[in-house]
């Protein structure tokens, strides 16, 4: 048995020295290094080569080393009867609750137009609003967004939640489905987007779910670029409809330099960096499916392949 790192992001020697710290005598490889393909039964991957996972004859797990598999589901080689896991962890699921906090107090208190007329040496103050005056609503209510949605209660926001089963959060307004879906954004000043990108939520921000939201409200999109429909966006900007947006994810990445967002002054960026494993956190779990793969027991955090997160 062995493991084989798979990612082109320059983090594999990163990965590889935290595996090793934590079990010295792991036969872990990079997929770049010489290595025996037969041996390989766990493959610990982020945004891997397409095809690259089938290469391994014995494999028995893909393990992503990330919250989302959207991007294992689009490599059309991947073989079918393995297993698939994620990551499950607490300082994920803090560090998005932080990231979502920070946009919409920078939202509130109006940081971003200052940065804007800062740069024109603008001197304009403008009503700000407080916690008590804005609904945040959560697309998703899973590890991620039910955590945020939690910790918007302990801060005092009116919450919602919007998932495709019904949850039941203290001080949260949940709705489930699709015929739930437009009472859950009408009364929307905040919408957040923590779905797992599947081919019932892909393109999801559009035109038409922007038109049910009140006037003025605010996109904050950490989940995956494919949910937006980047062009809907911007025409709801530049039509005064919504009144910003905060973006951490897009259908390419890095996004091109020629993309329009960069030069729209109602979005803020942030460059797919919300919440990101932390290798001291998450080793342990991926240590521990290794053994269970072992031992033939079950495996933690399975990803269902048919509702594909
Ligand atoms: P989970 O799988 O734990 O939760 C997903 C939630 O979305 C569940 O509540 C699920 O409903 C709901 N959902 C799925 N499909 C639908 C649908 N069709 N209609 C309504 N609700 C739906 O995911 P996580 O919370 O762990 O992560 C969410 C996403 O965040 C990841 O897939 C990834 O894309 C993104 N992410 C982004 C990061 C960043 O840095 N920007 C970092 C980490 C993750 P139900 O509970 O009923 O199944
Ligand atoms: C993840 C991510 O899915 O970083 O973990 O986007």
């Amino acid at each position: 048995m062995a493991l084989v790192l798979i990612r082109q992001d320059g983090k594999i020697d990163l990965w590889k020295n935290a595996l090793l710290k934590a079990n010295p005598d792991l036969p872990t490889y990079s997929y770049l290094e010489e290595h025996p393909k037969e041996d390989i039964t766990m493959a610990l991957i982020w945004k891997h080569p397409e095809g690259s996972l089938s290469i391994y004859p014995n494999l028995k797990c893909i393990a992503s080393a990330g919250a989302g598999v959207d991007y294992i589901f689009e490599d059309e080689t991947i073989p079918n009867a393995i297993p698939i896991t994620r990551l499950v962890d607490p300082y994920l699921a803090g560090d998005m609750s932080e990231h979502v906090l920070a946009s919409i107090f920078a939202e509130l208190k109006n940081f971003n137009t200052y940065k804007v007329q800062q740069t024109q040496a603008v001197w304009k103050p403008k009503n700000y609003r407080r916690i008590t005056d804005v609904t945040i609503s959560i697309m998703g209510l899973g590890e991620l967004g039910a955590l945020t949605a939690k910790d918007l209660v302990q801060s005092g926001f009116k919450v919602q939640g919007w998932s495709r089963s019904k949850k039941s959060i203290a001080g949260v307004t949940t709705f489930s489905g699709n015929n739930d879906l437009n009472k859950f954004l009408r009364t929307s000043d905040f919408l957040v987007c923590l779905l797992p990108l599947t081919p019932e939520t892909n393109g999801i921000l559009n035109t038409v779910l922007f038109e049910q939201l009140p006037k003025g409200a605010y996109i904050i999109n950490v989940a995956r670029g494919g949910h937006l429909v980047d062009n809907d966006l911007l025409a709801q900007l530049d039509n005064g409809h919504l009144s910003g947006a905060c973006l951490d994810v897009y259908h390419q990445e890095p996004l091109a330099v020629t993309h329009p967002f960069w030069k729209q002054p109602k979005i803020i960026m942030t460059p797919h960096y919300a919440s990101v494993s932390d290798t001291k956190s998450v080793i342990p779990q991926i240590l521990e499916n290794y053994k269970n793969l072992q031992n033939g027991k079950e495996l933690m955090n399975v990803v269902s392949r048919k509702k594909g997160y």
